[in-house]
């Protein structure tokens, strides 16, 4: 394909609607929204168990005001395009009230939009033209801690008798020396001295996010109350910020999975969630199998799912920081897939990620962003979405986003920031500290989402709060939509392949070539179909190992144009087979 002059992608877009037969005769493909009939009310056909989520990180999803940061009309002025993409929801990260201390995670008002969001109008706005165009928005529910700027915080520190004292962790002591030695993980102790009230309060993350007391009822009431709230306003449901550290007990060292944890996750689930057709995602850092099957009981007793972050920390050195680099074990990335899978079969239900605004990019981490950006990009994306679970998509991730390489200056993340100077204060050398954070720092995921390739990447008429990575001319969503090759074609093509074809929800996973170091491939199969995922995972060729590829029924998806018949499998080579057991010769 020549180089597209700068095309702005919203007439890009234009000319895709104009040959998608979905929006010719407005047949969406999908359920129409909110129809919830009484067979969806069984667990096996909960909407969002063949749904695609994407994440949105408003900030740098799209600005409308050209004040150089993402905002709600920004995500408005986007729903076709993601209508195009063809996903079913979208996870807004925080746009409540909050000074921004951790970009959001840190609410100062959980009732209220933050002006540079926009207004509660807006997220009004926005909740009722996503309906229309087929896909509901999750809030990020931020409840292990609040602000230290809320209301409630600057009551509770006036007094220990003050009414909202005890939403808050607060242990007497004497200046300088502290309840105990636990950490925050942005850094310092995790205790902060109040001389007003010569209390220390207890923070897992910044000094401005002091953790909320969960032993407290009055707090929990609140918080439903608060939910009710949100579900009253048409929401589809929420994820929960860190839902793991809500059940804490600081002076054991225990900092989650406390032992009122599922206690606390079932009351919270019967006084808010159960009362509508919502998905929740609850993040839990710490969840193995056992635990998430609690957390995504099919008795809906409380989430529908969780992440979980074990195949995603694989390439750090075992018990060190994410910072502390380490090749990433294959045979043990597919362990732990093949356990999960089958962990959770019948029994809960996975979620599927590569990406987050936590995360560095995979394409960059995993995969290939030079010369196999798009074969790498697609073959991560086709072993993922073959899996049994709800699919995840981060904003830029359909396009093959890369990370960034910035100077220390252009980095804006509080963890980035408080580790290289932490770092630097404990002697490690400057060139060391910035090859782990180009590597792992959360900003590779908050570089502005690439629209075209014009001033911006489209992204702002002002200046971008973060730099914007400068390969946005060749990397683009205008240059992808009406590509048939594309990064974003290949998404566009799985979200529809998982709608048609119920062995992608229910299908039982089984892992392949276990011993293999290069192939990562599974079937699952109901009682019709057998898909097949078979992907080689590195930038060399490998030998195919199933013999008679041929055998495996209709190729439904690949990563190269023709399908080699010799039994290899080319660097980044993934292949999507169905085969109609009805059929079977
Ligand atoms: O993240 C929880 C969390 O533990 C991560 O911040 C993790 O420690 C780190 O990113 C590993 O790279 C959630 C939100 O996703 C994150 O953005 C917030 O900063 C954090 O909670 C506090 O709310
Ligand atoms: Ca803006």
């Amino acid at each position: 394909m020549d180089k597209m002059s700068t095309k702005t992608y919203s007439a890009a877009l234009k000319l895709v609607k104009e040959s998608d037969s979905r929006f010719i005769n407005g047949a969406s493909d999908r359920k129409e929204h909110g129809a919830m009939t009484e067979k969806d009310k069984t667990y096996q056909n909960k909407w969002w168990k063949n749904a695609v989520i994407y994440q949105i990180y408003p900030r740098s999803f799209a600005d409308s005001n050209g004040d150089g940061i993402g905002d709600l009309k920004g995500i408005i002025s986007k729903l076709d395009y993601l209508e195009t993409l063809g996903i079913d929801a979208v996870w807004l990260s925080p746009v409540c009230k909050s000074p921004q201390d951790d970009n959001g995670y840190d609410i100062s008002d959980y009732q209220d939009i933050d002006p540079m969001f926009g207004t509660l109008q807006d997220m009004e706005t926005l909740i009722k033209e996503a309906e229309k165009h087929h896909i509901r928005i999750i809030m990020d529910l931020v409840l292990n801690h609040s602000s230290d700027e809320h209301p409630w915080f600057q009551e509770a520190k006036k007094s220990k008798e003050n009414p909202y004292h005890d939403y808050y962790v607060w242990r007497d002591g004497t200046e300088g020396t502290l309840p105990n030695d636990m950490r925050a993980a942005f850094g310092g102790p995790a205790w902060e001295w109040v001389p007003e009230i010569q209390q220390y309060y207890f923070h897992q993350f910044s000094v401005k996010q002091p953790d909320l007391n969960w032993e407290n009822p009055k707090l929990r009431r609140e918080i439903y109350d608060m939910i009710n709230w949100w579900i009253g306003k048409g929401v589809g449901g929420f994820r929960l910020d860190v839902i793991d550290q809500i059940a804490k007990e600081p002076d054991r060292g225990i900092t989650g999975n406390g032992p009122r944890l599922h206690e606390f996750l079932r009351e919270l689930s019967k006084e808010t969630f159960q009362k509508a057709d919502l998905v929740t995602v609850g993040e839990a850092w710490g969840a193995d199998t056992e635990l998430a099957k609690l957390y995504s009981n099919p008795d809906n007793s409380e989430l529908s799912m969780v992440f979980q972050f074990e195949h995603i920390c694989l390439d750090q050195v075992p018990g060190k920081e994410k910072w502390d680099l380490a090749p990433l074990p294959f045979p043990k990335l597919k362990e732990v897939f093949d356990r999960w899978q089958t962990s959770l079969y019948e029994k809960g239900w996975n979620s599927l990620f590569w990406n987050n605004h936590d995360l560095p990019r995979i394409v960059s981490r995993w995969g290939n962003d030079e010369k196999y950006r798009v074969e790498s990009a697609k073959m991560l994306a086709i072993l993922l979405h073959g899996l049994q679970g709800t699919p995840y998509i981060y904003q830029g991730e359909e396009l093959g986003m890369t990370n960034i390489q910035y100077e220390i200056e252009d980095y804006r993340d509080i963890e980035t920031l408080n580790l290289y100077r932490e770092r630097l204060e404990k002697g490690y050398d400057k060139e060391e500290i910035l090859r782990s954070i180009h590597a792992k720092g959360r900003d590779n995921a908050r570089t502005p989402m690439q629209w075209d390739d014009g001033e911006n990447a489209g992204f702002t008429t002002g200046k971008p709060w973060i730099k914007i990575n400068p390969n946005y001319k060749e990397i683009n969503a205008a240059e992808q939509i009406e590509d048939e090759n594309s990064i974003f074609k290949c998404y566009q093509k799985l979200i529809r392949l998982r709608k048609e074809y119920p062995v992608f929800v229910d299908g039982e996973f089984r892992m392949l070539c276990k011993e293999d170091e290069a192939v990562f491939a599974y079937t699952r199969e109901d009682k019709d179909f057998r898909l097949l995922v078979i992907c080689n995972f590195y930038d060399r060729t490998t030998a195919n190992p199933l013999k008679k590829p041929e055998d495996s029924g209709k190729l439904l998806i690949s990563n190269y144009k023709d399908t080699d018949r010799t039994g290899i499998l080319r660097p980044y080579e993934a292949r999507m087979y169905l085969m109609d057991k009805g059929n079977a010769t």
